[in-house]
């Protein structure tokens, strides 16, 4: 087990125990004892059509034996173009043109990019200031880690971008404990952007503002009320680009196809990643305005490379083929009109939670839950880790950030199972100390 170097894993304790996966069908993995584990998570939030679905398999099984690989740049191939069609047909409207990349951190730096570049290729150079937030998460790349705001991710690398800045986190559980979709207070959070950012910076210097519209990484934070809407008339007001990252709240996991619909703000550039392909082949893309498109194609001469920038597997056929099938699926198989329709017994059973002891805080919206716990004096996190830990052993998959358990199980998952899922978590709970 020495070769390999596990990301964002406590290596040696997993080596000493390794919980390992070595099938997965529907909502449910198997591991290497043959047990089979309630999918809590949908892996990584990604798998939201479930696992080992045959539409997907077939498609790039088919892919693999017709166009393996096919070079990105200068070339195409007809996936390509299929699969981003696609992706505009059902993206928020407004948001027509794809940028193909392989993850959610690639998708969120070359948002970054892009929004710098856009104002450059106007004429808007003095424009490089990239504004996050507190808590946020937008994948491990210098960009995403410089907009970012999980500390724990950063401290390593004290190399950030240094034209930064950082919204505060909307967590506030004096207000809004125990909130059922989105929380009451907290709209007033935004002003901040105008109040300090753009006055400490001079608007005119600022590119654009990142934010995930619900948190996910850092443990389920949903918008407040208004809180998305006031941003959006901040940036407008001063000429600032919007980007949404939704490589967690896409493609149904908030109840409706993406967050921007969800909550009728739409950003100029919208990242998504994940369920995108359904985790089966690495993916992202970068969906933006077509006005910012077309400044790129505008400023560079015919026969010029007007985006300088891009993957050796963006748009990958078997990407491609993957994405394509997806999308067909969540169509086909109306998921998100799905996630929508069980968001209510999902938001039941997670608040049945209230009451178990150390449960400070308990959020939901569609099918995602983020259950809060008190953390251990002087040992913040491990509560959190022992409740994965009774979980798995329970034969249940969530996922675990510090001391709070978020729940995102795929979008097929059936009533039974919610109950079981949360039920499994409540007994998990009870018996960690
Ligand atoms: N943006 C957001 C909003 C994400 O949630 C990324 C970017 C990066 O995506 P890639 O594909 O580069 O990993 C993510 C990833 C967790 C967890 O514990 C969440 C993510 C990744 C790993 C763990 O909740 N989200």
């Amino acid at each position: 087990m020495q070769a390999y170097w596990m990301p964002f894993t406590a290596n040696r304790q997993f080596k000493s125990a390794p919980r390992m996966l070595v099938s997965a069908d529907g909502m449910y993995y198997k591991d290497d004892a043959g047990r089979d584990i309630l999918d809590g998570s949908a892996g990584l939030w990604c798998v939201n059509a479930g696992h080992n679905r045959k539409p997907i398999v077939e498609a790039i099984q088919r892919q693999a034996a017709t166009l393996d690989y096919a070079p990105p740049f200068q070339l195409g191939h007809p996936l390509a173009f299929e699969a981003a069609e696609q992706l505009a047909a059902m993206a928020p409207k407004g948001l027509g043109k794809v940028f193909f990349v392989n993850s959610g951190s690639e998708a969120a730096d070359t948002a970054l990019k892009m929004a710098i570049a856009y104002h450059r290729v106007r004429g808007d150079a003095a424009r490089v200031k990239l504004v996050g937030r507190e808590r946020g998460y937008h994948g491990v790349n210098f960009g995403g880690i410089s907009v970012g705001g999980i500390a724990g991710n950063r401290k390593l690398f004290p190399v950030t971008l240094t034209a930064t800045d950082h919204l505060k986190s909307t967590h506030d559980l004096a207000r809004n404990a125990f909130s059922r979709g989105e929380p009451e207070f907290g709209a007033e959070l935004a002003d901040e952007l105008e109040a300090r950012i753009t006055t400490l910076h001079d608007p005119s210097t600022i590119a654009a503002v990142i934010v995930e519209p619900m948190a996910g990484s850092t443990g389920v934070l949903i918008p407040p009320k208004g809180y998305l809407k006031r941003l959006r008339e901040i940036c407008d007001k001063y000429g600032i680009l919007l980007i949404f990252d939704e490589v967690i709240t896409g493609f149904g996991r908030l109840g409706a196809d993406w967050a921007a619909n969800r909550f009728d703000v739409l950003p100029d550039i919208l990242t998504c990643a994940k369920g995108l392909s359904n985790g089966v082949v690495p993916m992202g893309a970068v969906l933006v305005k077509p006005e910012i498109h077309d400044a790129f194609m505008a400023a560079a001469g015919e026969r010029m490379i007007e985006f300088p920038h891009g993957y050796t597997y963006s748009a990958h056929p078997l990407a491609c083929a993957a994405a394509i099938a997806t999308l067909n699926l969540y169509r086909d198989e109306d998921l998100f009109g799905r996630a929508a329709a069980f968001a209510s017994r999902f938001e039941e059973k997670a608040h049945a939670l209230r009451g178990e002891r150390h449960v400070k805080d308990i959020r939901n919206l569609g099918l995602v839950a983020g259950i809060e716990l008190d953390s251990r004096p002087g040992a913040a996190g491990q509560r959190g880790f022992d409740v994965f830990l009774k979980c798995w052993e329970k034969g249940v998959l969530v996922r675990f950030t510090g001391d709070i358990i978020a729940c995102s199980p795929p979008l097929i998952i059936e009533e039974q199972e919610i109950d079981r899922l949360f039920a499994v978590i409540g007994e998990a709970i009870r018996e960690t100390e």
